[in-house]
């Protein structure tokens, strides 16, 4: 799914490129890169603040929304695999929230997902959540309420930031190394929707119906003002780097509404990563692709002095502040963009060939768009029934399954499961392995297969990382006999 208004705001596209080029850099010592006074060293013990901030975009765009410790995104908690933690949630506001732990394989009590029994952080009190954290690799953290009508709640607020756990693996050798957390701000409701999907894999539409339900949609999240991190392209400090370098950038999107693309002009994203997991067959590519939810780690060669743009390849994306410069070293001028080569993203290219006999327990999930369902709002099923789905998905330990995703909807749809590690095997009509993820973007018709071992007993929560989708009925409770 890549949509985004009809409008746009030419007043952000001017105020943003011109701060890019203008002698604001420089003059910010604020840097996201590596906050002062904050050695990024694995802990055991973290607190987390939820209390209102205010994010400053832009000087002309500042934000208000809730946060984590004052700031959005929240700390960068860096955590030893295998090593107990103690996270110590203080909620400061009038609503009852969670932390859940994104990619984690920690019991459900802890996970941070109501559905599964999580207990709640009250209006002003605190709870405590102690887990071992694993796997190794780029995890996030982030609310898990429900948000419905209010785009002020839920995944829409700035309760969002990066969880690493270090393994005993070396990372390799890079001269740098950025975290980038891509985010929109100022949702809102509409149905003045644009498709434009040329940068989407054109593969096959198994579950195309062949009779289209021709029903008017109902109204879609969307928002005009992105960031990466907490600054819109050009307003915060450029990274700088040298001519030779090799880049290390640990990408994450954020966003509760859309799928995000990002591309850097003349430089190629050498992916290691997927959601944190390393993959088989690393290879480079155009154009990135990250469903929210999803991360991509991913390291550039530095090898085309200038200065760059990497960004949103849609114009009102990018314009809209998307983006961040890249700046070589005795390089000054105006940020330059150039559209990247046409790219599909596949995510079978970073995959080993199919290998192995599928498993014999199979699990099948239907997924379809019910249009107004909910009022003003598209409802959505999952086996045409609503949640809960008592009796629908039970695991039994120990068991491995091939689950199946049937998108019956016109939208491509980032599915996530909770506390569970699932390898892809088929996506786009073409099969894999190795390739091993916690969310994975099914385009719109398509069909997906992946393979998990049921080995984390538990309520086990499923569900459509779009929060506007999940609260409306995309999601599914996975229960162990
Ligand atoms: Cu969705």
């Amino acid at each position: 799914m890549r949509r985004f208004p009809i409008q746009r705001r030419e007043f952000l596209k001017f105020s943003v490129l011109a701060a890019a080029g203008s002698g604001l850099r420089g003059q910010q010592t604020q840097s996201f890169l590596a906050p002062a006074g904050a050695p990024d060293v694995a802990k055991t013990d973290f607190t987390l603040e939820i209390a209102p901030v205010t994010v400053e975009l832009a000087p002309n765009r500042i934000v208000s929304t809730i946060g984590y410790n004052g700031t959005s995104p929240g700390p960068r908690l860096r955590m030893k695999e295998g090593v107990p933690v103690t996270v110590k949630v203080n909620n400061q506001t009038d609503v009852p929230e969670l932390v859940h732990f994104h990619g984690l394989l920690i019991p459900s009590e802890v996970d941070g997902a109501e559905e599964e029994g999580t207990p709640m952080v009250p209006p002003h009190g605190t709870r405590t959540y102690q887990f071992t954290p694993a796997p190794a690799g780029t995890r996030w953290y982030h609310t898990h309420t429900m948000s419905m009508d209010d785009l002020h709640r839920g995944t829409f607020t700035g309760q969002f930031g990066f969880l690493i756990i270090e393994g005993k693996n070396d990372p390799g050798h890079y001269d740098q190394e950025h975290y980038l957390a891509l985010r929109d701000w100022e949702p809102y409701f509409t149905n003045q929707m644009m498709d434009t999907d040329d940068l989407d894999p054109i593969s096959a539409q198994p579950e195309k119906p062949s009779v289209l339900d021709t029903r008017p949609n109902g109204l879609e999240v969307t928002a005009d003002f992105y960031s990466i991190n907490d600054k819109a392209l050009g307003a915060g400090e450029p990274i700088r780097v040298n001519s030779g370098e090799r880049v290390l950038f640990h990408f994450l999107n954020a966003s509760a509404i859309e799928n995000r693309h990002l591309a850097l002009p003349g430089h190629k994203f050498n992916v290691i990563g997927l959601d944190g997991n390393p993959v088989p067959a690393p290879a480079p590519v155009d154009v990135l692709m990250l469903g929210p939810g999803e991360r991509i780690d991913a390291w550039v060669e530095m090898n085309q002095p200038g200065v760059w743009i990497l960004g949103a390849p849609e114009d009102p994306v990018r314009e809209g502040g998307l983006g961040i410069v890249i700046e070589y070293a005795n390089k000054h001028r105006t940020p330059e963009w150039t559209p990247p080569p046409k790219s599909a993203w596949d995510y079978t290219i970073f995959g080993k060939p199919p290998s192995g006999p599928a498993p014999a327990d199979k699990l099948d999930m239907v997924f379809e768009k019910i249009p107004r369902g909910a009022g003003r709002f598209n409802s959505f099923t999952v086996n045409g029934k609503p949640y809960p789905h008592q009796q629908e998905f039970l695991l039994k330990q120990g068991t491995r399954y091939r689950l199946t995703f049937h998108n019956r909807t016109d939208d491509a749809h980032p599915l996530h499961l909770h506390r569970h590690q699932l390898e892809l095997v088929e996506i786009y009509g073409k099969g894999t392995s190795g390739v091993i993820k916690d969310t994975v973007v099914v385009p719109a018709y398509g069909r997906a297969s992946v393979d998990f071992t049921a080995d984390q007993p538990g309520p086990t929560l499923f569900h459509c990382h779009i929060q506007h989708h999940m609260d409306y009925g995309f999601k599914a409770l996975l229960r162990y006999v």
